[in-house]
């Protein structure tokens, strides 16, 4: 299993097409918050923002296995299910949150750098 934000995605996303060479089969979740969320905390500007791809649709275009779209929380356990009775396949589900969605402690961490920051 992979955890990737959007924008790490766009720098490393086309080893999915290394995946399919491989013949290996992860479940790949990519987390689509519009851009650079960690920055935009410490310190936003146009430099947070980055295109907008259909992140689910990549693996068809490389070959690489089944891509799915979760923007509510019924569509991410039907892609759950999907991917669990498809261990024969890479999967790799976009899941859409708002663009300032954030835990509590990533909230308190980056606050604490922006309070240093203005110092
Ligand atoms: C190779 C490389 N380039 C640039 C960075 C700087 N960097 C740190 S976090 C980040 C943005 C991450 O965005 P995303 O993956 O969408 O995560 P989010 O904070 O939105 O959840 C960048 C560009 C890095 N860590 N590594
Ligand atoms: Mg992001």
């Amino acid at each position: 299993m992979v955890f990737i934000g959007d924008g790490a995605f766009q720098m490393t996303g086309q080893e999915l097409g290394a995946f399919a060479r491989a013949g290996v089969h992860p479940v790949i979740f990519v987390l689509n918050n519009d851009g650079y969320l960690i920055e935009r905390l410490i310190h936003d500007g146009p430099y947070n923002d980055i295109a907008r791809w259909a992140y689910h649709r990549l693996p068809e275009a490389l070959g690489a296995g089944l891509g799915l779209l979760a923007r509510t929380e019924g569509e991410l356990e039907d892609a759950l299910d999907l991917a669990n009775r498809r261990s024969d396949s890479l999967v790799l589900i976009e899941i859409q949150v708002d663009r300032m969605d954030s835990t509590p402690t990533l909230a308190r961490v980056a606050g604490n750098f922006r309070t240093l920051s203005n110092k």
